[in-house]
């Protein structure tokens, strides 16, 4: 990086720490909102996976770390009508549409939340799957090293934590949010419960900074999350075909039938589905 582009950073950074002074002062003029953990649970996890969801509960520096979003944004939600967003800073900020977002809830160090999710894992589990973006105001230089973690069991799972340092991250298109960067397309996490089979898990997801010797409170960062599902959880549900109604075939007291094979969601994948009679034998 050359000096200009340096100083060209400084200066960016020292102007979204002023604004973060103003927005701090703002901010405690703000009711905490309504996003308890059972609503940010209940936008994140599938309907489905609902019915292993057994608890869930907050850590934050302020309640306002974690928002439900009803309305689009990078083309969440990925499931039904909503999906939760975490942050280091005042989550709802995060449908200011190329604003800034910094917000310091806590001057003697970083700013962090974590949302525990318990389930009870069925005894033929498939995979834990999610759909995620990260979201920073924060530049990517190594010395503010916001993350992005997800745990089972206290124990991340394989590609995580994402920092500003190491996701792939691109200024947001569109432009209907406040970070400067994002993950440019939407990812889903997979991890296999097999090893977890009629046992409880936690699973965590925290927003946070990596901290060194001085803490980060401002310039925020954020998760958005949806679409959790736990293969397993919902058994399969199998939908036939319609009724068909076909003429004899020819010189024969009945024909042979062809039909669709049915459609089947839920369970866990590969799930056979035998028709008897078989499509294409002959009916009388
Ligand atoms: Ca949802
Ligand atoms: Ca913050």
């Amino acid at each position: 990086m050359d000096e200009k582009e340096s100083q060209r950073l400084n200066e960016e950074r020292q102007r979204k720490h002023e604004e973060a002074n103003v927005n701090k002062e703002k901010s405690q003029l703000i009711q905490p909102l309504q996003a308890t953990p059972p609503e940010l649970a209940e936008a994140i996890v599938s309907p489905g996976t609902q019915l292993c969801l057994t608890g869930s509960s907050i850590t934050a520096n302020s309640p306002l770390q974690g928002e439900v979003f009803n309305i689009p944004l990078q083309g969440f939600p990925t499931n039904g009508n909503s999906f939760g967003g975490l942050s280091s800073g005042i989550a709802a900020d995060a449908s200011i549409a190329g604003g800034t977002c910094s917000t310091c809830f806590n001057p003697a160090g970083d700013d962090t939340i974590s949302l525990d999710l318990t389930f009870d894992v069925p005894t033929n589990p498939g995979n834990l799957t999610f759909d995620w973006k990260f979201g920073a105001e924060e530049s990517p230089i190594t010395s503010f090293n916001d993350f992005f973690n997800v745990l089972v069991n206290a124990v991340p799972i394989p590609g995580f934590p994402v920092t500003v340092n190491t996701a792939v991250l691109s200024p947001p298109v569109p432009n209907d949010v406040c970070y400067s960067l994002i993950s440019p397309m939407i990812q889903t996490a997979s991890f296999d419960l097999t090893p977890f089979a009629g046992q409880t898990i936690t699973v965590t997801f925290q927003v946070s900074y990596f901290g060194s010797v001085f803490g980060d409170c401002v310039v925020d960062s954020a998760a958005f999350i949806d679409n959790l599902q736990i293969e397993g959880c919902e058994p399969p549900t199998i939908t036939c075909p319609d009724n068909i109604t076909q003429e004899n075939d020819p010189s024969q007291c009945g024909a042979n039938v062809t039909y669709p094979p049915p459609t089947v969601s839920g369970g866990v994948p590969p799930i056979d589905v035998v028709c008897t009679p078989a499509s294409g034998s002959f009916f009388i």
